[in-house]
């Protein structure tokens, strides 16, 4: 028996450093565990990172796991067999919801003899919390992605509320709070994944039986399609070379300037961040990651690099509420201003964003008994 655990949430929230925590903890008790990443795209960021810390990595790309749920079956398999792994640990897009019926529930339904399904856990980062929170206190009418957020919050049998190092005890504390009493049929979780802490209340509220797993969100699909359409999706490669001999240039600055223009970028025009993430790879194999989640904030490092180089290969995920063309030229103004202070020459692949389309699940299935 393997035992799959499904995590969504919101773009940003925390999901694959959520996914790697655990991950080497479980390993710790002595489970072997792989993790899959999900992405509307193809190159991603995510996985990369992942690898450079798990063994067993495998990525479902080109769609969410609801409408290509025979590929995130095909890859647990595969896991399973080549790698003898027991517990899979799988991320959903950030952007996806309504994963009860047409992912939990088609796996317990057509694999339940060969699979434990854990229960599905939605990851919250508490400033995009806040964030939905503050609009829906001024009266505004709900946007498209905030309908999309509280869907994610609805269907949760575990809300996770990761990064509690962000914000003061007192607060997280109310947080939690205010979670458990909106949302009754869910186990809210405090924790955050980068230093630790909480972490085995998650892994623990895994091994608890998943106590919503009765809803069907009553979900307007023309609402989620449009909130997914609202937001660019940008994976771009690029080819980096240093302009000085000799000193070669510092990745990691020069990912940072790209990142910090982006968020400037989407300050200025009101545009969403849902993440902005990009890592460069050196020859020598180390790399450099970073990633920029609210419109306005300083990038944040994940991973820095060792040392200088002469030379890089760049990948950008962007997911940014704004139209494709917007995306695009606001990237490579990014790249150009950062190219610029840090003497880099670069050479991208075409700008390639694009709006997801509209979601399609291979299986919708009501609650037993519906
Ligand atoms: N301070 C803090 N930052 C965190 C924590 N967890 C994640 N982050 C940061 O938040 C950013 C996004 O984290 P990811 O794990 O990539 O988020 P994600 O949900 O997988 O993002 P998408 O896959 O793009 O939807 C990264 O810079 C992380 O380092 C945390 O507990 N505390
Ligand atoms: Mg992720």
């Amino acid at each position: 028996m393997i035992t799959f655990i499904p995590l969504t949430g919101f773009l940003g929230a925390g999901k694959t450093t959520t996914m790697t925590a655990t991950a080497l903890a479980l390993q710790e008790t002595g489970r072997k565990v792989a993790v899959i990443t999900n992405d509307q795209g193809v190159e991603l960021v995510d996985t990369k990172l992942v690898r450079s810390k798990l063994g067993s990595v495998a990525e479902v790309t080109g769609g969410c796991f609801c409408c290509k749920f025979e590929d995130l079956v095909e890859a647990v398999v595969a896991l399973v067999d080549s790698d003898g792994v027991d517990v899979v640990i799988a991320e959903a897009v950030g952007s996806c919801t309504d994963l009860q019926a047409t992912v939990v529930r088609p796996l317990r339904q057509y694999y339940g003899d060969s699979m434990v399904v854990a229960p599905l856990t939605t990851v919250v980062d508490p400033l995009r919390h806040l964030a939905f929170e503050r609009a829906a206190q001024r009266a505004e009418p709900e946007s498209d992605l905030s309908y999309l957020f509280r869907q994610q919050l609805t269907e949760a049998d575990v809300i996770a509320v990761n990064k509690l190092d962000t914000i003061p005890a007192p607060r997280a504390e109310t947080l939690l709070k205010d979670l458990a009493a909106q949302y009754p049929n869910a186990t809210v979780v405090g924790y955050s994944a980068t230093t630790g802490a909480g972490l085995e209340d998650l892994t623990d509220a895994w091994q608890a039986p998943a106590t919503n797993q009765d809803v069907q969100l009553d979900i307007d699909y023309d609402r989620y399609a449009a909130a997914e359409a609202q937001l660019a999706w940008m994976n771009q490669e690029l080819d980096l070379t240093s302009a000085v001999a000799g000193t070669g240039f510092d990745a990691t600055a020069w990912a940072g300037t790209v990142l910090a223009g982006l968020s400037r970028w989407a300050q200025d025009d009101n545009a969403v961040i849902g993440h902005a993430k990009l890592t460069v790879e050196l020859p020598d194999g180390d790399f450099a990651k970073l990633s920029c989640t609210q419109a306005g904030a300083d990038p944040t490092c994940d991973r820095a690099a060792a040392a200088h180089a002469a030379a890089g290969r760049a990948v950008v995920n962007a997911r940014v509420a704004c139209e494709p063309e917007a995306l695009d030229q606001a990237v490579t103004a990014a790249v150009k201003a950062a190219d610029d202070s840090h003497q880099v020459v670069s050479s991208a692949t075409a700008p390639v964003s694009f709006k997801p389309s509209y979601p399609r699940p291979v299986h919708r299935l009501a609650p037993a008994g519906a």
